[in-house]
């Protein structure tokens, strides 16, 4: 056989299989895509750093099973997530299982698919850093209580960064935190006053922009809704 022959040839041959690659890569996808997730929330039978994850599933109108682990429970699951702590949020797609953990990941994974979070990347750093101060807010709640340094929190340290939140809500000048959008930033913040208990109204009183920010956050539909239907009390 000449050269130019088995050139034709293997051509020929290369050509169909990669029809065949594709067209089954491209089934497969199709298949994928079809497939509704379904969503799995773990997290202990609390608020805590959990709650702003339950709004923003809320708010998105994605059904999620709420998985609050019990305390003899956690023990066993501890070494089953991805860093020995909760939350983690589960996807699950046919035979394909996502863990994520990390609450600030969780939240931007579905502020991604909500539109939560932001038109472009100066807004998506602003929102993360408004996450971030929040974090750090949560990780400080958390030492207050650890070391009965309450009182000190919630006279000082809580009310000079609702004081930062309250300035830059004024400098946006349109009552979101970022852009001209509600963003998982402004969700957080809403959610985050929960942990005033009842010296929530009193404290709110004195960041009028926050307080109207929260207000409008928990009167959408899906926030509204979850608000009614949550385990009532706790923190
Ligand atoms: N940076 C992590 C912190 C997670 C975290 O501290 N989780 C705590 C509950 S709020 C936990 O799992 N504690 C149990 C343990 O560490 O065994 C996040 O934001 O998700």
């Amino acid at each position: 056989m000449k050269t130019s022959n088995c050139i034709i040839i293997l051509i020929f041959f290369l050509n169909s299989q990669l029809s065949y690659v594709f067209s089954s890569y491209h089934s497969n996808k199709n298949n994928f895509n079809r497939i509704k997730p379904t969503y799995k929330f773990t997290y202990f039978d609390a608020r805590l750093r959990g709650e702003f994850i339950r709004f923003i599933l809320s708010y998105s109108g994605i059904e999620f099973e709420d998985n609050r682990v019990k305390p003899e429970d956690w023990p066993a699951l501890k070494p089953q997530t991805p860093f020995g702590q909760v939350p983690v949020l589960e996807i699950k797609r046919g035979s394909e299982v996502i863990e994520i953990a990390q609450s600030q990941a969780i939240a931007r994974y579905l502020a991604r698919k909500s539109g939560l979070n932001g038109m472009n990347s100066i807004e998506t750093a602003l929102i993360d850093m408004y996450g971030a101060q929040m974090g750090d807010l949560f990780d400080a709640l958390g030492n207050a209580f650890n070391s009965n340094q309450t009182e000190n929190f919630y006279k000082q340290v809580w009310p000079r960064n609702f004081q930062f939140f309250e300035d830059r809500l004024a400098k946006n000048g349109n009552g979101f935190l970022v852009g001209r959008r509600l963003s998982w930033a402004d969700i957080y913040l809403s959610q985050f006053t929960d942990f005033l208990g009842d010296g929530r109204e009193e404290m709110l009183k004195q960041f009028p922009l926050i307080k109207a920010l929260d207000e409008k956050v928990r009167s959408i539909p899906g926030i509204a809704n979850w608000i009614q239907k949550r385990p009532a009390g706790g923190f």
